[in-house]
């Protein structure tokens, strides 16, 4: 595991958390109030504990929970002499390491092409102002050439996910032909969706402490009660992900945006202003799969070790809701009863 000097503007559990799933433990961590400083993100005072924690701890990396602009990150690495990443970059790294499946792989790919993209333009300014080195000297047919690199390898991937995507369309015609119903398990990454999913469908999905342990949907044919579903894990969400990551993962999110139902996975565990944070999140990026909360229902997850967080929520009393644990089994049945019912047809778990 590599050391990393971790920058964090709130309190620096999940930031912590990603470093983790990166592969980087955390030997330092400094607190900011904001990444607005123009040349490095951070402001003097902040950029001379940087200096002095990089000489200190030698760390292999400098981590910011932030975003930065590239000539942000340049700047930094340039006076730092140390690698740094930032969000996106450390999800990145978090998503290389954990895609298994070829899909998952080609999502990734795309993911990372995009952030190039998005860096391009500011590359080969440093590049004509002689700053960003392995890029001195490049003309226009070298700016050209960088780009349309770029964009031919971003259309080969989309291509052959394009593909992907039909061939999961076609799954979905079959099994509305067998007149099969879709639930999807949706939530903050971490939250239990892959235990919960265990434990429905009798599977041995990847579950883990760390975050997007799952990045491709598993389907499975479940009999819950007296009937048959068809339930989903996918991948988590994450605050602050910006809109082209998701559109990465479109086609995996697909899943969820065509099912009957889907299974919002809370953390009960969460501390009431993250709890509250991550499940506007998630509402919100559910709302942009173009999934309302008509068509949601809430499993409160980890009730074996959590106090219930409805209240929290302002989900009291509500009918779609249910607290479960996906390690004891404890209110699945409550959980399934709500879910066929947003799901519509006979209730049948
Ligand atoms: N005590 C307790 N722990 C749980 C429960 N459900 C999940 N966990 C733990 O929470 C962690 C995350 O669980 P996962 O099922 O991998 O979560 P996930 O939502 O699939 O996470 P990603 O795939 O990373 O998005 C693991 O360490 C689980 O053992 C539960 O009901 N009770
Ligand atoms: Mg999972």
């Amino acid at each position: 595991m590599g050391g990393a000097v971790l920058v964090v503007q709130g309190d620096g559990e999940e930031a912590e958390g990603l470093c983790g799933s990166a592969g980087y433990r955390v030997v330092h961590t400094i607190r900011q109030r904001s990444l607005r400083g123009q040349k490095y993100g951070i402001g003097e005072g902040g950029l001379e504990s940087l200096r002095e924690a990089a000489s200190r701890h030698r760390p292999d990396v400098i981590i910011f929970d932030g975003m930065l602009k590239p000539g942000q990150n340049y700047n930094l690495a340039t006076e730092l002499k140390t690698e740094i990443l930032d969000r996106e970059a450390l999800i990145l790294a978090i998503f290389e390491r954990r895609a298994s499946s070829s899909e998952s792989r080609l999502q990734t790919k795309l993911a990372q092409l995009r952030y190039e993209m998005a860096r391009a333009r500011e590359k080969v300014r440093l590049a004509s102002q002689g700053e960003q080195p392995g890029f001195m000297g490049i003309g226009k047919f070298g700016v050209d050439a960088y780009y349309d690199d770029i964009r031919h390898r971003m259309h080969a991937v989309r291509a052959r996910l394009a593909k992907a995507g039909r061939q999961r369309e076609l799954h979905r015609q079959a099994r509305r032909r067998a007149g099969l119903r879709t639930v999807s398990l949706a939530g903050y990454t971490s939250a239990g969706k892959s235990t919960l999913f265990n434990r429905i469908t009798g599977e041995e999905a990847d579950a883990g402490p760390e975050l997007f342990t799952t990045l491709s949907t598993t389907t499975r044919r479940a009999r819950l009660g007296g009937g048959q579903f068809l339930v989903s894990d996918t991948v988590g969400f994450i605050s602050r992900l910006p809109a082209y990551m998701i559109d990465a993962f479109r086609s995996t999110l697909e899943e969820i945006a065509h099912a009957d139902a889907v299974i919002l996975v809370v953390d009960s565990r969460d501390a009431p202003d993250a709890a509250r944070a991550k499940f506007s999140s998630c509402v919100r990026t559910l709302a942009e799969l173009g999934v309302g909360r008509e068509r949601m229902a809430y499993a409160l997850n980890k009730s074996d070790v959590a106090p219930d967080p409805s209240a929290c929520l302002g989900l009291e009393g509500d009918w779609r809701c249910a607290r479960v644990s996906g390690v004891t089994g404890e209110g699945v049945e409550d959980l399934g009863r709500a879910v066929a019912r947003v799901a519509g047809g006979p209730s049948c778990w």
